[in-house]
Formats: C-alpha cells, structure tokens, sequence
C-alpha cells in the first residue's frame, strides 16, 4: 500500500481547474485562516481565535477591541496585543508562499486580502496584485488631528505595549495604525478593484474566511455566474458550494494546499519559494528580547488596566453597532 494516500477528488478537481488552457485568472479572497499557521489567531475559531483568548481584559464585546468607538478612549487593549501581530514578527505560511507561485506563474489576477498582516506581500505576491482591504500596519497618525505620527516612535510603542498619543501638545490625540476598524471605511480602492477584477476572473478562490465580514463576504456571490468557486477553509462559509461548479475542500489550508500542488507537480517550487520567504523575514530581531505570548500579554494587560467600568450609554452604543453589524447596513469594515 502506498504511504502517500491519494488526496480527496476535490484536491484534484481544483488542480484541473488551475491546469486549464487558456490559463485562468485567479482572483483571491483570503482571510485570517491563512495566516493561524504563522501564529496569528484568527477571530472566531472557538477556543483559539482571538475573541475566546480576550477573555481576561473583560472587555464589553470582544470585537471593541478593534472598534473605533472604543479605541478612541481605551486603546490600552489594542496595543497590549499589538506585539503579537505586528507583521514584522511573523513569517509567512505556505498558503502564502502558494499565492506567491500563482503570482510567478502569471495565474493570479488580484488578491483581496482582509488580513492586516501583510503576509502575502512578504512571501513574494507583488503589491500591485493585492488590496488590503482592511488596511495595514506600514504606516500610522493621529485618530483626532490625522497628523502621520513616526515609524521608530510607533515600533517602540508595539514592543513595550504603551499607547501613543500625537506629539502636538495641543492635540494629544491617540495614535493609530492604518487599520481599518470596526465602523471605518474601507480604502477607496476597493470598490474600484471589486467592479474592475471580479468580473475579470476565472476563477474565484476563496481561502481561510468565515465570510462573516462585510463587504468583503460580499465578494464571491458576486462572481459571474459559471465561474467556479474554490474554497478551503477548516469549515463552510458563506453560499459556496450551493452554485454548480463551485469546489469546497475542508480542512487546514497549508493541508490542502500541499496535497494540491503534489497533484500539480508543483511541491518542489512552492517549498523552495516558501523556505526563501521565511529566510528573508527570520533576520529580524526584536531589541526587547523574546516575544511573550499572545496569551502573556493579555495577562499582563489584564492585570495593569483591570476591567474596565462600561456605561449604560456606552453598551447600548455597541449593542445598536452590532445590532447593524449583523444585518450587514453599516459601510466600511463591519
Ligand atoms: P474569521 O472570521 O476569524 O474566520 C477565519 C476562518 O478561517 C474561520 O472560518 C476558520 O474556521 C478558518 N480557519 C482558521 N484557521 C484555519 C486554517 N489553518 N486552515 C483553514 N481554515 C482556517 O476571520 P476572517 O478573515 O473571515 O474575518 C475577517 C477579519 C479578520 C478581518 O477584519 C481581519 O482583519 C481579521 N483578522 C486578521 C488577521 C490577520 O491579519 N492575520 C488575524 C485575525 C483576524
């Protein structure tokens, strides 16, 4: 019997599909599941993501965390954890690198990403292929006065965890990344690249998303009809897999992708770009020494802001945020 069991048919139609002549042109929506493997939590996995871990802040909803209304007065939360997500301490996971490959073999038309991690960037997928659609870290100002605050003052507030506040004494607002929060908008382009690149594509491949985030969620049932969509992800997410043609391969996506490109002849070319992306991301040394835990800095949070008293008019802010959350009316990242 052979050692390497043959991968589920749904690996090998996927691999037909990107086998196609003429070649097909990808366009990608990638989430947070690609990038659990590079130890960044997601949100909502149950006992892993994000939101179970945050437990200890007592926060009044997980997601205020990253909400804009309670950053603006309590941003001590945000940047306790902000260590642990900041790109330049990550490495990128094999999807990544496979989305790298897709880039060199001329088959990925665009990436929409809804991770702030910059990951795609750093395994080699060029800029000009990818929207962040939530934002990212490279650059950060002023939440009140929108002044650019600087890059060496912002890395030595991620490693100790201080809040930044505006160098003008006269603002002293805080400072915040150019992530896109719950109840921001999302950047100009995106609606740009959804009318110009969705309509472009061959294929939809959809990776590591619950699809529970609008607009983003929005993007695969806007396909054209008739063009598949692909998706991996450890659960099913959004209508995929109720058009015909579309594929769905549950299970880990750096799993999937593996038993994918073996099926492709590819493995070889996709580990040696993957080990090349990790080699040029592992020079980097973090003057405050070793990086504590995610679940470290919670703690140690928890411990120097306690709970933090919630007012009536507060909660019910953020029950009325949720409540249009959910029904999916509010613009921006939701
Ligand atoms: P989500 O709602 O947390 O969903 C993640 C999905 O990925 C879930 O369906 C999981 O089951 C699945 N998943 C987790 N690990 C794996 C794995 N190894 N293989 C396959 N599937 C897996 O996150 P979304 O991305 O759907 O939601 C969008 C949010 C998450 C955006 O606002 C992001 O900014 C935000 N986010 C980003 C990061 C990041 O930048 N790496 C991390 C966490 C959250």
């Amino acid at each position: 019997m052979s050692s390497n069991p043959s991968p589920p048919s749904n690996v090998s139609t996927i691999a037909t599909l990107l086998r196609a002549t003429p070649p097909p042109k990808i366009v990608a929506l990638v989430g947070a599941g690609i990038s659990t493997a590079a130890n960044v939590p997601d949100f909502r996995s149950v006992q892993t993501g994000l939101y179970a871990k945050l437990a200890p802040l007592k926060l009044p909803y997980p997601e205020a965390i990253f909400d804009i209304n309670f950053f603006k007065h309590t941003p001590e939360p945000f940047y306790a954890i902000a260590r642990a997500r900041k790109p330049r301490n990550l490495r990128p996971t094999l999807t990544h690198a496979f989305l790298a490959l897709l880039a060199k073999k001329n088959l990925l038309h665009f990436i929409f990403t809804q991770n702030i991690d910059g990951l795609e960037e750093d395994a080699g997928v060029p800029a000009s292929h990818i929207l962040a659609a939530h934002g990212n870290w490279k650059s950060q100002r002023c939440y009140r006065c929108k002044k650019v605050y600087p890059d060496e003052l912002m890395e030595n507030a991620i490693e100790t965890g201080e809040v930044p506040y505006c160098l003008d004494e006269g603002c002293r607002g805080v400072v915040k990344p150019d992530v896109v929060f719950f109840g921001q908008d999302l950047p100009k382009k995106f609606e740009e690249k959804e009318k110009t690149k969705l309509p472009e594509a061959d294929i939809m491949l959809v990776l590591g998303t619950s699809l529970k985030v609008a607009p983003c969620s929005r993007l695969p049932r806007s396909v054209r009809e008739g063009v598949p969509r692909v998706l991996v992800n450890l659960e099913s997410a959004g209508d995929i897999g109720n058009r015909d043609g579309d594929v769905v391969a549950l299970g880990q996506c750096d799993e999937v992708i593996r038993a994918l490109n073996e099926e492709l002849g590819w493995a070889e070319e996709l580990d040696s770009l993957w080990q090349e992306a990790i080699a040029a991301k592992g020079r980097y040394k973090d003057k405050h020494g070793e990086q504590p835990s995610l679940d470290e800095l919670i703690a140690r949070c928890a411990e120097k802001i306690g709970p933090k008293p919630v007012t009536d008019g507060h909660r019910r802010m953020l029950e009325e945020h949720l409540d249009a959350k959910y029904a999916g009316i509010l613009p921006g990242k939701v």
